[in-house]
């Protein structure tokens, strides 16, 4: 039996039913050119958007981690998204959740009141284990074959269930000996991260056995391009291919679902969880 609560700073999620988390994008292309208030205050207003339409969580990332994406420095990525996260801590009654795989980023994200690490790398980064358990924080450690610029070129696997799944548990033991809980943990198949569409589908149809771990399961598979290749529509298009995908994951008894179209997701979410066999 997975955890049914997750203690993030100073609030607690309950997963009796799935938590909705909303994605914050503070990368420089998400913002036209307005200046640092109106970027503050805009995040700060989506921010709040997404907390009255039911999300639990907020997601804040400054480091593209899409296919093809370059790496942002380090100081550039902490400016974006430190006063961001003070701003929203501050401000609403929300667990903000910083989506970094860098050690540094981590830490300040942690003073400045987030609640949640997300990291796309699982905490392989350079200092990234010791800083995350330094914080005391919970941690999302998500499964990518490669690195963003090229992960999608050839992915490759014998068997990609057991492969992600003989991954992330060796990576929850190494938190597990940097000191953190065994409960402060939550995995992550990583959809789209170095996998084809048939891996996302075998993955997909696997998260009972990735939850036979014993740590909650986060999935992050709105709009991209897994549903694309499904459907053949455009990233515009894609609502409700991720609302049918957030559904069988609720399901499935995934604890986590991180989206983009909070408000549908929700709605979506509630239905699955009262008619669920
Ligand atoms: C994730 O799955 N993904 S960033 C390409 C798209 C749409 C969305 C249009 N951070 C995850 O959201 N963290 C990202 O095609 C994540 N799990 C966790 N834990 C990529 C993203 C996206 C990429």
């Amino acid at each position: 039996m997975v955890q049914q609560s997750l203690q993030c700073a100073q609030r607690t999620l309950d997963f009796a039913s799935p938590v909705v988390m909303g994605i914050l994008n503070v990368t420089p292309d998400s913002f036209s050119d307005g200046g640092l208030y109106s970027q503050l205050d805009s995040a700060l207003r989506q921010a709040e958007k997404m907390l009255q339409e039911g999300a639990e969580i907020i997601d804040i990332g400054g480091e593209s981690t899409r296919p093809g994406a370059q790496a942002v420095n380090e100081s550039e990525e902490l400016e974006r998204v430190i006063p961001i996260i003070e701003k929203i801590n501050q401000e609403l009654d929300v667990v903000v959740s910083i989506d970094t795989s860098k050690a540094l980023v981590m830490t300040e994200a942690a003073a400045a009141g987030a609640g949640l690490i997300n990291d796309v790398m699982a905490l392989r980064a350079d200092g990234a284990l010791d800083a995350a358990s330094q914080t005391g924080l919970p941690v999302c450690l998500m499964h990518m074959q490669g690195e963003p610029r090229s992960m999608q070129m050839e992915p490759l696997y014998d068997n990609v269930v057991t492969e992600v799944s003989a991954f992330l548990n060796a990576q929850a033991e190494k938190c597990i000996a940097a000191g953190m809980n065994k409960n402060q943990i939550i995995i992550d198949p990583g959809f789209g991260f170095g996998k084809t569409l048939l891996h996302n589908i075998s993955l997909f149809k696997n998260l009972k056995q990735l939850q036979k771990l014993g740590y909650p399961v986060l999935v992050g598979a709105s709009r991209k391009s897994m549903l694309g290749q499904i459907i053949d529509k455009d990233v515009d298009e894609r609502l409700a291919a991720s609302l049918a995908l957030a559904t069988m994951a609720a399901i499935n008894g995934v604890a986590i679902i991180r989206v983009h179209d909070v408000a549908e997701t929700v709605d979506a979410v509630k239905v699955a969880n009262a008619l669920k066999l």
